[in-house]
């Protein structure tokens, strides 16, 4: 089988590359380890940026998003009993749209299979050969037997853990990382979210987040030692610890119903440089991951197809390679705008272990100013909302 890109990995990376593509009239193929089912219940991010929202929207998939999601206009910060709206509308003139990654995924998968683009669900790559050369190949596995995919470029798509990164020879790439002493347990619930926005609490026992996914679900997290025995958190404890860190004399409460999905996600920081080895390009979670707390994955994974689907879109124009060869650089300036963002809220936010008396005043201090300036609302707000796609 031969292509002009092979995609590996069906997240929202590959797919809407895959759909930018097809829309160029450039022909893919998409190879993802998982089932369909899988990938369409995989429950993880829920905010889009401003950008993400007006590319899905210009590219004909934003129709059920514009129905379901629900567009937010601001966010709260929660420390020290008060709270702290971020108005991200009146400080940006822009919004973010809560509208759960699986649903995303849904879409852009019955986008691409009504479009005729080839999804070959269960079927694993093994390795990327030849990456440097003229004509790479991707080799899977599909139902017990070994198939290979001949293209012209593969776009790795494949998430922290995928295969494609391994393609460049030892010492290629440059990575970069941090690992945070916490992870988050998170929740959903059948449960009205007490709180219409998000709220982001700094509390003695350490952070917490209210979001939601619908008017009726509530999705919150807690934060936790990073390896934490889910066992260990019955569902009374978990409401017990989202009402003490969510609690503040101006705030809403929380309100409780039956938890239906329950999981740990660590924390961590990681880029790699450059993203491109030969023709293999990197793109998304295998490129780069940064903390949940700017809710900014999702959104960084759409900024680099967006610009690796243009190059790869001139280059079949044209034959023009310049985009294609600037589509590291032009990615990794955005990513580390988002890395030094996602850092600077998880590090304002969290508690740390063993944390000195010192630091944790400098947090609040540091909450307070944000709070108090609205220079530092509108940095905050203009990151949180994302800044347009360039
Ligand atoms: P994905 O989604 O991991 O998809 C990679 C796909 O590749 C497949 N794969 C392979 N296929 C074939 N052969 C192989 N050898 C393969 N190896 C892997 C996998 O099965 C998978 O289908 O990466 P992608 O597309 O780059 O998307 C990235 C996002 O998923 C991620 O950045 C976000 O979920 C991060 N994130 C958030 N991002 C936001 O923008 N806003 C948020 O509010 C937000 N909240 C979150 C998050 C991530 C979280 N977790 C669970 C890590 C909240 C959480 C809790
Ligand atoms: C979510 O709703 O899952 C969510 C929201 C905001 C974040 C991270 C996750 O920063």
């Amino acid at each position: 089988m031969d292509t002009k890109v092979g995609i590996v990995g069906a997240g929202p990376a590959g797919l809407l590359l895959a759909h930018l593509l097809r829309r160029e009239g450039v022909d893919c193929v998409v190879i993802e380890a998982r089932s369909r089912a899988y990938v369409e219940e995989r429950v993880r991010a829920g905010v889009l940026e401003q950008g993400t929202v007006d590319l899905l929207r210009a590219t004909g998939v934003g129709a059920r998003m514009d129905k379901e999601g629900l567009l937010h206009d601001g966010v709260k910060l929660r420390f020290q009993d008060r709270t702290h709206r971020i108005d991200i509308k009146a400080l940006t003139g822009r919004a973010v749209m809560v509208y759960a990654q699986h649903e995303v995924v849904k879409d852009l998968i019955a986008a691409n299979l009504a479009a005729g683009v080839p999804i070959l669900f269960e079927a694993e790559v093994t390795r990327v050969e030849d990456a440097a050369g003229e004509r790479p190949r991707i080799v899977y596995k599909q139902n017990g037997a070994e198939a290979t995919l001949a293209c012209d470029f593969i776009a790795g798509c494949d998430g922290f853990h995928g295969r494609c990164r391994e393609a460049a020879p030892a010492g290629f790439f440059t990575t970069y990382d941090r690992v945070y002493p916490f992870g988050w347990l998170g929740i959903l619930a059948e449960a009205p979210p007490a709180s219409h926005e998000l709220v982001y609490a700094n509390h003695e026992r350490g952070f917490a987040l209210q979001s939601m996914r619908t008017p009726g679900i509530t999705r919150a997290y807690v934060q936790c030692a990073p390896d934490e025995d889910i066992a260990q958190w019955p569902d009374e404890r978990i409401w017990a610890e989202l009402k003490l860190r969510l609690a503040a004399s101006d705030g809403e409460g929380v309100n409780e119903g039956r938890i239906f999905q329950k999981g740990v996600t660590a924390m961590r920081s990681f880029v790699t440089e450059p993203m491109q080895y030969g023709r293999l390009f990197l793109a998304g979670d295998s490129a780069h991951i940064v903390p949940p707390t700017g809710a900014k994955g999702l959104n960084l994974a759409a900024h680099d197809v967006f610009v690796l689907a243009g190059a790869l879109a001139a280059f079949y124009r044209t034959g023009a390679k310049a985009k294609l060869e600037a589509y590291s650089d032009v990615c990794l300036r955005r990513i580390w705008r988002a890395q030094h963002f996602s850092w600077w809220m998880t590090s304002m936010l969290h508690k740390f272990p063993d944390v000195a008396p010192f630091d944790r005043k400098r947090q609040f201090a540091e909450l307070d100013a944000i709070s108090a300036s609205e220079a530092g609302s509108r940095f905050l707000a203009e990151n949180y909302a994302g800044h347009p796609f360039e």
